[in-house]
Order: structure tokens, then sequence, then C-alpha cells
């Protein structure tokens, strides 16, 4: 070998040992992430917010540099729709593209389907809008930062029989849809556990649009209120319609009532729909106010539930990734796991020893068409 050929190879040798030597000592590395939502189909008014909450928190962590000098998240998006097939689908891309944690997917129906991937994968899942009984369950790598309706409807009922003495309810819900199926199952064993009495117990299938004939049977019974188990497309749908039939007391509602684009369209209709929530814009504590100023700032419109516990995802994550010190996918179910009284704007946040969140969570009400906290 020449001399100067000699000078090369000792050149090249030497640039990179440097750069294998700057990656693992602090050089700039960035960590995968991926989201599947359903961005399209008739829940994208629940995932487009999901998407707003995690993209504002990726920035806030990246500029702040929250995880160590030059050190970043990213996260890649899959659009799942609404069906399990989809969410199935979304996920294998994310599993493919080699992300170290998942964040979704919008439905707990999709959840059933999508996880079992992950947690063969061994990539941490967190779901944030899953609410059904029994997701966590499905492995040790499945967490979510989503409360169960089981818990959330127990409070919304007992809040409001406080609130409005009640002594009778209805029940209508969409009776092939897991979230849908949860939530009335948690009506009833809340109305038992109450002794509330209930009246009609009435179900209905996705697709169908003319309620009238199941709300005139409610109605005719004088129900104290109508618990309704349904997502927000079908919800705007039936608190139309009973109205238009004449009812004018209170709606119980579930998770899918959390969103203000139900109060957009339904329009006067909302008013005195009470549902329960992990998040509200009330809640006083630092972080809430500072993720709805930022979330305001960058949007120029208000965060909402869903928006809420996505940017919450992505700072569970963060928090793992700078307890762990490394990225890889066990070292941050670990320390996912090990996550106590985290600042968050779902107030201070914990995961159980089932990796179930403890957050705050509040009663709502619809008031001149704003969700207000109900006391
Ligand atoms: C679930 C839900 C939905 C309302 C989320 C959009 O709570 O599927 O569990």
């Amino acid at each position: 070998m020449s001399s100067l050929k000699k000078y090369l190879a000792a050149v090249l040798i030497i640039v990179v040992l440097f750069s294998l030597l700057g990656a693992s000592c602090g050089g700039s590395s960035e960590t995968p992430l991926g989201a599947f939502i359903g961005l399209t189909g008739n829940i994208s008014v629940y995932a487009e917010s999901q998407k707003k909450g995690i993209d504002l928190a990726v920035e806030e962590i990246n500029q702040s540099g929250y995880l160590g000098k030059n050190k970043t998240l990213k996260v890649y998006f899959e659009d799942s729709g609404a069906t399990s097939e989809g969410a199935t689908a979304a996920i294998r891309k994310l599993i493919d593209r080699h992300v170290n944690g998942l964040i979704g997917p919008t439905l707990s129906s999709q959840a059933f389907a999508a996880d079992p991937l992950a947690q063969k994968a061994g990539i941490p899942v967190i779901g944030i809008s899953n609410t059904v009984p029994n997701i966590v369950e499905m492995g040790d790598y499945i967490f979510r930062c989503s409360l169960p309706e089981s818990s959330v409807i127990f409070n919304t009922l007992k809040t409001a029989a406080d609130k409005y003495s009640l002594k009778k309810i209805s029940l209508l819900w969409g009776s092939d849809q897991d979230l849908t199926v949860a939530g009335h199952q948690a009506y009833l064993s809340a109305a038992g556990w109450f002794q509330i009495q209930v009246l009609d117990d009435l179900s209905y299938k996705t697709g169908e649009s003319d309620f009238s004939s199941q709300l005139a049977q409610i109605i005719s019974q004088h129900p104290d209120a109508i618990g309704v188990a349904a997502l927000a497309d079908d919800a705007v749908k039936i608190v139309v319609q009973m109205r238009a039939l004449g009812y004018t007391g209170l709606v119980l509602g579930s998770n899918g009532f959390n969103s203000p684009v139900l109060i957009k369209q339904a329009g006067k209709a909302a008013n005195d729909i009470i549902v329960g929530t992990a998040w509200n814009k009330d809640l006083e504590v630092a972080a809430n106010q500072k993720f709805i100023s930022s979330f305001e700032k960058k949007y120029s419109s208000s965060p909402d539930q869903f928006a809420a516990q996505s940017y919450t995802a992505v700072y569970l994550y963060a928090k793992a990734l700078a307890t762990a010190g490394k990225s890889d996918s066990a070292a941050l179910r670990a320390a996912l796991a090990g996550i106590r009284n985290l600042a968050t704007p779902l107030g201070d946040f914990s995961f159980t020893d089932k990796r179930e969140p403890v957050c705050a969570s509040a009663v709502q009400i619809v008031r001149n068409g704003e969700f207000v906290i109900l006391k």
C-alpha cells in the first residue's frame, strides 16, 4: 500500500471511530414512535384531535431539549380508518418501520385486533382513547392513559343522581360495537349499585339513522334521564331526534360524547347532556393550563379530551426515555411501567401495576354550547 493510501485509510478509520463514539456519547439521536389512529371515517372527529395533541407534544419536547442534548422524538402516523382490519394493517406498517413505541388505536374494538401484534413484537403501545374493560390484560406491553368507562360512567351516574335525584332512567345503546356495549354494561351495573330503576333498555345497530321508534317508547315512560352509549355521529342524530320528539330532560352520555364536534353538530339539542371525562379545561393544574395555551396558540382552537390524552401519551414516552436513558422497546416498556405522579394535563398521572391510568376525572354538563363541570 502506498503511503498516501495508508494515510487515507488511517483518516477513514479515525472518522468512523469518532462518529461511532459521538453516537454513543450524546451525539444526535431520534427515537421513532408510531401512531395508528382513525384519521378517516366516522371516528376522524376524535383522531384529528389526537393528531394535534401528538404533534404539539413532539414539537414541545424537541424544542425544549426535554430528552437531553440533540435527542429528539419523531412520530410516524398511519391511518387506521375505523375498522379492525385498518388498525392491524396500520400497526403492521409501524412495526415494520421499527418504531420503539406505539400510540393508539382510536377505538377499543381496534385495540382488541391490533394490540396483540404489538405485544408479539415486543413494542409498547399506549391506548389514548380505549375505554372498554380488558384492554391492558392482553399483555404486559399494553398500557392506556384513557380511563375505563366502568369507572367513568359509575361517577357520571352517581354525580347526576345526587344532583338531580334520579330514580328511573332508560338506556339506548349500540349493540354491535365494543365501546357502546361496554357503556351500556357500565350503566346497568351503576344503576344496580345506586338502586336506580331502568325502565327501557333498548338498542340499535350501526348504520341505523332513524331512532324514533326506540325514542318514542322511551319518552312515553317519562324517565328522569336517558343514558346513551354511542359514537359521536350516532349521538348527534339521537339527541336531535329525542328533542324533536319533545324530550327536554337530561341525557347521560358515554365517552363518544366527549367531542366538541357533537355540541357543534347537535346545536341546542346538546344542552343538558351530562358526560364523564378524563380531562376538562377547568382542571387547575399548571401542566393543563400550559397545554391549553400552547394548543390554542398553535391551532387557534381549543383542545378536547382526545387531544389531552394523546399529548399525555407522548409525554409518557418522553418521561420513559429520559428515565431509561436508552430507547429500546424493552427499556421503554419497563420505564413506562414505573411512571408515578407525572404532571400532565390529565392531572398527576401514574400507571397502576396493571398498566391502567390513575389520573383526574370530572363530570361535565353541556350548557350554552360548552362543556362545564357539573358540581
Ligand atoms: C373506545 C372509545 C371511543 C369513544 C373512542 C373514540 O371510548 O372505543 O373505547
